[in-house]
């Protein structure tokens, strides 16, 4: 079947049975959605019971790493309910996949049994306690129950914001805030419940509480994007256990802004009418085949997870060379994300959502059967979930596999003998796209035959907006329409590598490109020069970029030689990055503590997972990176995880209003002697 613009969806034979869908299940439409405070597109709901299909004939997953199927997180949800030990009314915050050891993995053979287990987040509202359970899929057994420290706050449930906006829509105190404002109709107002941070500045009586500050907006109509009318004066501080407003702060009254901002396709009226159609037609089908979540693609394989938290997840990364698989990451996510405001108003001074480990990035992601960007032949991946109650919850089509043409992947001509090769380079994209409020983030990786790989992330959507008073010249941000502010942000990410550089024992060098001095080693002044340097230590291994020497990082395989008699190696290449701007005593930088540093090498411990810690929402920080590495523990030749920290600096523009252009912001991966020579010479030239 041809695949053209437009008609994108995958409808090959031989993906039929990758399908996880069960009949049975009905979509809707959520809530989330309908109130706009979150655009989770399409959810697909099933009950809390095991269904008929689980009971009698459970299709057993294919790989260990496989994410927990409906009927597994059916089955494990059962079992916590059926707990004695559990509170009954117990949310769930996380309901995914405790991944089995490296060495299940490695010893995994088709056939052979391997654990199935469930790591779950709980929290009881009426104590707000948080509990860790551990359920075993294959005994049927709650396994391991921990009960967290009084205070630990894991992070706000999609179903929260909801209930946190009705909860302040409610509030008499707010409707009076919002009468002040001249506004009368309570359904146009829009509440973002913003994680609420811990400064040190927190009223005593809020102590212990599990808190949102909710930043307001208001529409014009049902459908005006309210982002244009911040009611940014108003602050409601809610108590999400008992979901009620503990109080309303009020910064004072500031006319809105007089334009709209509408994006919609409905507002935004003629469109340009010179486009003709790029059509992408794979007329023989796509050049990667899927079994279960495992892919292969032009020498690559390597199979696909999906985390509430992380979102997209993928694991034990393997290029095929000649007839040896040769691995070169076990499991990569970009793993934590911190975006901090430079406002220092008293109401703006807290924003700093940690997107990732405050709300579970992957809770959020599109359902991309209602718009997918991509173009050509899709193959698509649904997420499973669970909401807060229990219920099993598909995010259809979460995770989009596609073929892109990426441009020239090599050239040559002599000119002499007038001989010319060149060569179109391809690339397998993954990605998946979230939608946070009023911000996009869209987080991508890349395969491409000559051995690298890239993570991008795309930042797009509606930026936050405050207003400016009509006589007001912003000192923090940038007035992007009439009387409409942006505040001067940073978005900063943390990448999770778990490198296995032709095998599990790697080491790190960082590779500075320097100028020789003059003298006798350097007569003519043209002398420069790549020097290397070992990270033996936690501590030595805390490094910035450097653009003025071109700085990368090469992992290198100590025990694996090249023909040249060096280590087998990939590097690291930054891309655009820029330091964090705010003090480093603030109180963000404590709580975000990853930070500090563009790189970070730690030995791998399998409980050592994000960098500001298990549970960042309302943690006053120290927690992850800044506490493992305290330790100062070797790092050579060794189990590593690489942690590359970027940030993009937002300075807004006009034109980032009222819907952003993609940004871009991510790094690469590059085979360094890891090969014999550039593995794409057999690519093929174009027909
Ligand atoms: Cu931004």
């Amino acid at each position: 079947m041809l695949l053209k613009n437009g008609n994108r969806h995958m409808n090959e034979q031989q993906f039929h049975s990758a399908e996880t869908f069960v009949s049975r299940r009905t979509f809707f439409r959520g809530s989330l959605f309908a109130a706009g405070a979150l655009s989770v597109a399409a959810l697909s709901h099933e009950s809390g019971k095991l269904s008929q299909a689980a009971e009698t004939k459970m299709a057993p997953p294919l790989d260990p790493l496989a994410p927990l199927s409906p009927d597994e997180i059916v089955q494990g949800v059962a079992i916590i309910r059926d707990s004695e030990q559990i509170p009954k009314k117990s949310r769930f915050v996380t309901f995914t996949l405790r991944e089995p050891t490296r060495d299940i993995v490695a010893q995994h053979a088709p056939g052979k049994p391997f654990p199935r287990e469930a790591f779950v987040v709980l929290l009881d509202n009426a104590t707000g306690r948080a509990l860790e359970a551990v359920v075993d899929l294959r005994t049927n057994k709650l396994s391991s129950l921990k009960k967290l420290p009084h205070g630990v706050q894991p992070a706000i449930m999609a179903d929260e914001f909801v209930e946190c906006e009705a909860a302040v829509k409610r509030s008499s105190a707010f409707q009076e805030a919002l009468k002040k404002r001249g506004v009368t109709d309570v359904e146009l107002v829009m509440v973002d419940p913003w994680s609420a941070g811990i400064y040190g500045t927190e009223l005593p009586a809020d102590a212990g509480k599990r808190l949102s500050r909710a930043l307001c907006w208001v529409r014009r109509e049902a459908k005006d994007n309210g982002y244009a009318r911040p009611l940014d004066g108003i602050i409601a501080v809610v108590d999400l256990n008992k979901m009620e407003v503990l109080r309303v702060e009020d910064y004072g009254v500031v006319p809105l802004p007089p334009e709209s901002g509408n994006w919609a396709r409905e507002y935004v009226g003629d469109v340009r009418q010179d486009l003709k159609p790029l059509e992408i037609v794979q007329s023989r089908g796509p050049s990667f085949t899927v079994d279960g979540y495992q892919v292969t693609w032009q020498k690559w394989k390597f199979r696909i997870g999906f985390t509430p938290r992380e979102g997209l997840v993928l694991h034990s990364i393997r290029y095929l060379d000649g007839d040896r698989e040769r691995s070169i990451l076990h499991r990569a996510s970009v793993c934590e994300m911190v975006v901090p405001y430079g406002d220092p108003a008293e109401r703006h001074f807290r924003k700093n959502a940690f997107d990732i480990g405050e709300y579970g990035i992957g809770t959020m992601a599109n359902s991309l059967q209602f718009g997918c960007d991509c173009l050509g032949t899709m193959k698509y991946f649904d997420a499973h979930l669970t909401d807060s109650r229990g219920t099993q919850l598909t995010i259809k089509q979460a995770i989009c596999m596609h073929e892109e043409d990426a441009g020239l992947l090599w050239k040559h001509t002599d000119w002499r003998t007038g001989q010319t090769e060149a060569r179109r380079s391809r690339r397998l994209s993954l990605s998946f796209i979230a939608t946070v409020g009023n911000y996009e983030y869209g987080f991508f990786w890349y395969f491409y035959q000559d051995g690298s790989i890239e993570c991008q992330v795309k930042l797009t959507g509606i930026m936050n907006t405050t207003t400016l008073r009509p006589d007001e010249q912003p000192e923090y941000g940038v007035e992007i329409a009439p009387h409409l502010n942006a505040p001067f942000h940073q978005h900063v990410f943390a990448a999770r590598l778990e490198t296995s550089i032709d095998g599990p024992k790697n080491s790190v060098y960082e590779v500075d490109t320097v100028r020789v001095p003059r003298g006798e080693q350097n007569p003519h002044g043209n002398a420069f020069r790549a020097v290397e340097m070992l990270l033996s230590t936690e501590q030595q291994a805390k490094r910035m970029v450097n653009g003025a020497s071109g700085r990368f990082w090469r992992i290198v395989n100590p025990g694996k030689k090249n023909r040249m008699g060096r280590p087998v190696s990939y590097r690291l290449v930054p891309g655009e990055n820029c330091p964090a701007l705010v003090q480093p005593d603030a109180a963000v930088m404590k709580r975000a503590g990853f930070l500090a540093n563009n790189l970070w090498v730690t030995p791998h411990r399998a409980d050592e997972r994000y960098p500001s810690g298990e549970y960042p929402n309302q943690n006053p920080g120290g927690d992850g990176l800044t506490k493992w590495t305290a330790g100062n523990r070797e790092i050579v030749n060794t189990d590593l995880v690489m942690w590359y920290v970027f940030g993009h600096n937002h300075v807004p523009r006009p034109e980032d209003w009222p819907v952003m252009p993609v940004a871009t912001i991510g790094f690469m991966l590059k085979p360094d002697g890891f090969f014999e020579r550039n593995p794409a010479m057999d690519v093929p030239p174009v027909a």
